[in-house]
């Protein structure tokens, strides 16, 4: 029997409409923004990628870990919240590695994969759909950065939420309890599986941020090429410095691009100058306690909240029910 056909949807957003305006505004702004969905061209992905390879790097390893000591426990906890036929709705899917090995345990009725980058979901999801051909599989392209819902009609019932590699944490706590309302009314009274990097000392999380090799120095960096791209701007790369710090009393830590020297950056009709030592801010990653990140989901609506750590406590997997 031939695999079924994948639909591919996109939907932007109003938000993700005009990117090079979203981007213009952020760089007149004071201090100057750029929002971390522009790390992720393609180099970007690749570097991100190496990333998770580097030894100060600890999220991605820590949560596969976790996935694979407490896999069997949280997918039992997972199928008595969603009861029989569930879609599983991956947000930030990428190529759905991190879904595909909860296919087997959970045995979901559909794959629903979201993703800003509508390039990557078309690549990447034929060959999931050959690893299983028995899954109805749907890719959908969009910036849920500032509002998650899906399309109509692309799932019946209720849907596990997964929202792995700790990406809530580029939200600001009001944000992410909005993400978090969004994400259960789309679970239709399903459940959520989602990771969250950890409180632990500022030394391991700013070698984590700012490893010695510069790779993320180099992720940091390549975000002004996209930039370039996108909004015709001429940024030099070797004018900027990659910063990254963990800010105690807002729990996350920071990442910046300082200008080596005072510069001026020109697109279309438009500049902005920049004073020696002046930053764009480019990113910031949250850290919770399992006791924050806990209430957070309360308040956000979810119940039976349950969480599954590692040793040195240092990422959590947390599941709840609509
Ligand atoms: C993809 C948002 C989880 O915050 O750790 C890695 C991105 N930035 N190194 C993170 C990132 C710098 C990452 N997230």
């Amino acid at each position: 029997m031939a695999p079924p056909t994948i639909r591919f949807v996109e939907a932007p957003t109003a938000a993700a409409n005009d990117p090079a305006a979203e981007l213009a505004q952020g760089l007149m702004s004071r201090p100057a923004v750029v929002s971390p969905k522009f790390f992720y061209d393609a180099l970007g992905s690749a570097l991100f990628c190496a990333i998770t390879e580097l030894p100060e790097y600890y999220p991605t390893r820590t949560e596969a870990a976790v996935f694979d000591h407490h896999g069997e426990a949280i997918a039992a906890e997972l199928l008595t919240r969603l009861g029989r036929a569930f879609a599983f709705v991956d947000l930030g899917a990428g190529d759905g590695a991190k879904a595909a090995r909860w296919f087997p345990l959970l045995r979901p009725s559909r794959y629903i994969a979201v993703d800003i980058a509508a390039d990557f979901l078309r690549a990447a999801l034929p060959s999931l759909q050959q690893r299983f051909p028995q899954l109805e599989m749907a890719g959908v392209a969009t910036d849920f950065s500032r509002h998650l819902a899906l399309p109509g009609g692309l799932h019946e019932g209720p849907a596990l939420v997964f929202y792995p590699g700790s990406s809530i944490g580029n939200f600001a706590p009001d944000e992410a309890l909005r993400l978090l309302c969004e994400a259960r009314e789309l679970s239709a009274g399903g459940a959520l599986l989602i990771g969250a990097d950890l409180c632990k000392p500022p030394e391991v999380l700013e070698a984590a941020y700012d490893d010695a090799l510069g790779v993320t120095a180099a992720f940091n960096l390549n975000l002004l090429r996209h930039v370039n791209r996108v909004l015709g701007a001429d940024f030099d790369v070797r004018d900027w410095q990659h910063v990254a710090f963990f800010d105690r009393a807002s729990s996350r830590i920071e990442m910046h691009l300082q200008a080596r020297h005072e510069l001026c950056v020109n697109w279309r009709d438009r500049q902005r100058g920049f004073a020696a030592g002046e930053r764009i801010h480019t990113e910031n990653s949250y850290k919770w306690t399992v006791a924050s990140f806990e209430a957070l989901l309360r308040d956000a609506g979810w119940r039976h909240v349950r969480h599954w750590t590692d040793e040195r406590r240092w990422i959590g997997v947390f599941t709840a029910q609509a």
